[in-house]
């Protein structure tokens, strides 16, 4: 190993503080030649400040370029991880030179993963993190790659962070002479599935974990979302167009939008709205965009979720009241993408599998006792194991989120309080998002710094219970509002402007 004296003497006079923001032990090309446990280096390059190019479309690069060229100096590690001679998962772990702040954080992937995560690693990089991302062990998002790699379905669903988590820890070790004090994963949607596949089944490899709109309940998630869109793939005239869909949106908002005190076109508790679409049957409403009895079988559908025929047994939640403006995704003519390759290549193993035989009974249990062995679910609500060693987990979800329903996240969390031993409310917290999309997006303010509020908590402060999150339209900050720890609400003072979060409190 190379070492510099120097910097060792400094750090042994400095302390152990400086010794981390003052590199390293061993200088970035070094690394190239490094032996890496389960795997090797393909490339260990000193990148100069803004000097990163990511491997994306053009177009998506030219609209990233400021968070890529304001980056620090960094040194990137690029690397392939082979827990079985079927796998071939490719990792990046980036290591600021300067200014390091002890801690790593693993950023988490979107849909059926196979690409890195530029954007999110230069957004840790850039907040003093070492930063690693993996691509779960497949190039492409197509589900397909499942097909006859059973290995590497296993990557995909749990191993794959796993093994970066390993590496990464052992790369800081090397580069800095001291390993992160501190590890944190950050997640959303796919990326919160294995945010809670982190806490549930690797308890001892993150000290703290952000865990967006989970698809953690894989099976009757994706059992949910093909079953919204059946009435409407049956019948197209039972789909709904836009305008009915934003017709319905109105109906919920003039119902309920002012049951918070603010008229602000969002719901902050939209599970105190029941509006009934038939609200806008025909004849009686607006014949312009009334609802006939299949639409409005159909819209009921998607705030329902499934049950099961034979034992009247919820399955899976349905969308919260405020998320119609979104529901093309689930409730239009085409099946979701993500649920019908899910079923196809990874549950049933059948590409050609028709989803309208999905029959939400016997094949619910037969499917999830095959995401069980797999690790595709992630749903084991005793959370001991990383509450024990300290772990914390901060979970949050927009309530019009239309993919995942939020009522699910609100679900895993009652299920944690009621399910681990000890005292878990000390260690979780779920924070509703009102008026956001999925994972982000949307009429309410979904912008707020996750990593920040998870690391004051973990690093020895009190768990949140108010967070001040922002409405930001092309830069400019136009609302703020508080998110208020489940099931606290944000409440309006009653005098000043609605537009600033300092005139309302959480109760
Ligand atoms: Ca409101």
């Amino acid at each position: 190993m190379l070492v510099r004296p120097t910097l060792l003497l400094f750090a042994a006079l400095l302390g152990p503080r400086l010794a981390w923001a003052q590199p390293m032990a061993e200088p970035c090309d070094a690394l190239q030649a490094a032996p890496l446990a389960g795997g090797r280096i393909l490339g260990a390059t000193a990148v100069a400040p803004g000097e990163f190019a990511p491997p994306l479309p053009a177009t998506q690069a030219a609209a990233a370029i400021s968070v890529f060229g304001n980056l620090p100096a960094f040194c990137r590690v690029q690397a392939a991880l082979t827990p079985t001679p079927d796998s071939d998962i490719r990792i990046e772990v980036w290591m600021p030179t300067a200014g390091w702040n002890g801690r790593l954080q693993v950023v988490g992937n979107g849909g059926f993963a196979g690409s890195l995560g530029y954007p999110q690693l230069a957004a840790a990089l850039a907040a003093g993190y070492v930063a690693a991302a993996t691509d779960t062990g497949h190039s492409g998002g197509d589900p397909a790659f499942m097909q006859g790699q059973p290995e590497r379905v296993i990557d995909f669903a749990h191993r794959a962070v796993h093994e970066l988590a390993v590496a990464a820890k052992a790369l800081s070790a090397r580069f800095y002479g001291e390993g992160p004090r501190l590890s944190y994963f950050n997640g959303c949607s796919t990326g919160g599935r294995q945010a809670l596949t982190a806490a549930q089944r690797y308890p001892a490899d993150f000290d703290g974990i952000v865990a967006g709109a989970p698809a953690n309940n894989t099976v009757r998630m994706t059992s949910m979302q093909l079953w919204s869109g059946l009435a409407a793939q049956d019948d197209q005239a039972a789909a709904l167009a836009d305008a009915q869909r934003a017709a319905l949106h109105t109906a919920v908002l003039a119902a309920c939008d002012l049951q918070d005190g603010v008229g602000d076109g969002v719901l902050e508790n939209p599970a105190a709205c029941d509006v009934d679409p038939r609200q806008l049957a025909c004849p009686a409403a607006d014949p312009a965009i009334c609802l006939s009895e299949a639409q409005v079988a159909a819209a009921r559908r998607l705030y329902a979720g499934p049950t099961n025929p034979r034992t009247g047994e919820s399955i899976f939640p349905g969308l919260a009241r405020g998320s119609e403006t979104g529901w093309d995704a689930l409730g239009g003519r085409q099946p979701f993408a993500y649920a019908l390759g899910m079923w196809r290549q990874a549950l049933l193993k059948d590409p050609g599998w028709d989803h309208r035989q999905l029959d939400f009974d016997l094949m619910i249990t037969e499917a999830q006792q095959a995401a069980e062995r797999t690790g595709l679910q992630a749903v084991n609500a005793n959370l001991a194991p990383f509450f024990d060693r300290g772990g914390k987990l901060l979970l949050y979800h927009g309530w019009n989120d239309p993919l995942i329903s939020p009522f699910n996240s609100v679900d895993y969390y009652t299920r944690v309080l009621q399910t681990t031993p000890g005292q878990p409310g000390d260690a979780i917290r779920l924070f509703m998002m009102p008026g956001v999309n999925h994972c982000a997006g949307g009429s309410g303010p979904d912008t707020w710094d996750k990593m920040a509020v998870l690391d004051a908590w973990r690093s020895g402060g009190e768990a949140p219970t108010r967070i001040v999150a922002a409405r930001v339209k092309d830069g400019e900050t136009e609302r703020t509002r508080p998110l208020c720890a489940y099931p606290q609400v944000a409440t309006y003072t009653g005098s000043g402007s609605t537009d600033d979060a300092t005139h309302f409190v959480c109760q």
